[in-house]
């Protein structure tokens, strides 16, 4: 079946039904019609983080660069990430958390993309950026994933937001302080970058024959 991707928001009024009767209070649902690219892109959104390491990174850090890549089929499909960083040590025994936080701003490096971003209130790592830790394999990070609390479309959706790498790894909420059920205690933020809109063509070609390891779960 051909799906319609609609090119301008659709405002539906719906009776709401009750236990069965209709309320006599309609309920208004918005349909928001998604970005121009769903519609040039085979109803998929795809978007890049181009990682680099933060101003005034201390020396014992690694510089990290690489990318995040996102992928979603609008307008409910499960966001796919692919992690593809290098940069790091060659004999690394330090496993790193990454996470999406709050704000696209890079200017101070990583002091001004603010906390976890959180829409919904909750704890760490429930926030939908909560990407979990990563191990790396001869200085690289390569890895696939699935971030199902996560979304391109919408009011909610990731897209100008931060991309973090951290120096540590993330207690994922199970440490004793406040701390560990804002952040999970990560350590100094090396590496960032801003989530935005392109084409296809940087998932696909690390797709397939790339040793990107397939169907690994967020570590949460
Ligand atoms: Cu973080
Ligand atoms: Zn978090």
């Amino acid at each position: 079946m051909e799906k319609i991707i609609l090119q301008f928001p659709l405002i539906l009024l719906v009776l709401h039904i009750q236990g069965g009767e209709f309320s006599d209070k309609p309920v208004l649902l918005i349909v928001e019609a998604p970005q121009p690219e769903v519609v040039e892109f085979n109803n998929t959104l795809y978007a890049t983080c181009e990682v680099t390491p933060v101003p005034n990174l201390p020396p014992s850090q690694p510089e990290i660069f690489g990318q995040v890549l996102f992928k979603q089929l609008f307008p409910s499909g499960t966001l796919e990430v692919k992690i593809n960083l290098r940069g790091l040590p060659a004999i690394d025994n330090q496993v790193r958390a990454i996470h999406i936080h709050q704000y696209g701003d890079l200017s101070q490096g990583c002091i001004t993309v603010g906390p976890h971003y959180n829409p919904k209130s909750v704890d760490h790592p429930g926030h939908p950026g909560d990407l979990g830790n990563f191990a790396s394999k001869q200085g690289v990070i390569r890895q696939f994933l699935k971030l199902p609390g996560a979304k391109l479309f919408g009011a909610q959706s990731i897209l100008g937001r931060a991309v973090v790498v951290h120096e540590k790894e993330d207690d994922l909420g199970m440490g004793s302080d406040e701390e560990s059920k804002r952040s999970g205690n990560a350590g100094k933020r090396i590496a960032g970058c801003v989530i935005g809109i392109t084409t296809p063509s940087l998932w696909q070609k690390t797709e397939p024959g790339e040793d990107v390891e397939e169907g690994i779960e967020s570590q949460r």
